[in-house]
């Protein structure tokens, strides 16, 4: 049998998904007669719970050792807080957001997807979701993409931006829980607007941050007021 007309189909195909791309990305151009606002959204602490799934699985497997609730978590880095408590706690934490499905499995903090799916749609905005993996990452990376594509559809794939370094990610917003985002550039484009989680909810409010409380809090009219 001839593998021609297959590789014809496959051809013809191709030439078709690269004319619906042309077709999706000059749309977006050409509707831009008003600025786009690009909004960067988080993923661990801010629309998967990364908190609350570490504290389930690490007292599952580690049921003798002392755990620090999420009132009473304090820092961004768990394993720090961990170490403090007691030095060997540190690599047990670890462990946990290192074996497989501990990413997969993160439940979706409250309204946040619906927020990224409500405002991926409003007009002359373009939402990426950007998270940084974990070093180890034989798990995380994929597992990332597989949560998104559980949560928020197949299309959103094409929405991911994973990095170290935010810094160097140009946007407008970046909504992220992490209250100090650092890398190579020191003056990122995008406004960081932090969201509070059990690690950050003690911060004194500080004249450099805008907050959102939660999803519940008006992240419309954060956007709103990013598009004047
Ligand atoms: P992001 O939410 O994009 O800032 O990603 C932060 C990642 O770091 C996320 O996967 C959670 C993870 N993380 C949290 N605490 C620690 C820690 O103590 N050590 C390490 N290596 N990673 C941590
Ligand atoms: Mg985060």
């Amino acid at each position: 049998m001839s593998l021609l007309p297959k590789i014809v189909t496959l051809r013809d195909r191709g030439r078709i998904l690269l004319h619906d791309q042309f077709k999706y990305i000059s749309a977006k151009m050409s509707s831009s007669s008003g600025k786009r606002l690009r909004v960067l959204v988080d993923m661990d602490g801010v629309i998967a719970d990364f908190e609350g799934g570490f504290l389930k699985k690490y007292r599952a497997r580690y049921p003798n050792e002392p755990y620090i609730t999420l009132e009473d978590r304090r820092g961004f880095w768990v394993s720090s807080q961990y170490g403090n408590l007691r030095s060997d706690l540190c690599e047990k934490a670890i462990s946990i957001w290192e074996s497989k499905d501990f990413f997969i499995e993160l439940e979706p903090l409250p309204g946040g997807v619906q927020a990224v799916k409500e405002m991926a749609k409003m007009e002359n905005t373009d939402v990426f979701i950007c998270t940084s993996p974990i070093k180890h990452y034989i798990h995380c990376p994929g597992e990332k993409y597989a949560w998104i594509e559980k949560h928020l559809g197949y299309d959103f794939l094409d929405q991911i931006i994973l990095t170290r370094d935010k810094t160097v990610v140009t946007g407008d917003v970046l909504i992220d829980d992490k209250p100090d985002i650092l890398g190579v550039e020191p003056n990122p484009s995008w406004e960081h607007i932090l969201f509070t989680a059990c690690h950050n909810k003690h911060i004194l409010p500080s004249s450099s941050h805008r907050r959102l409380l939660s999803w519940a809090d008006d992240w419309r009219g954060i956007l709103e007021n990013k598009r004047l």
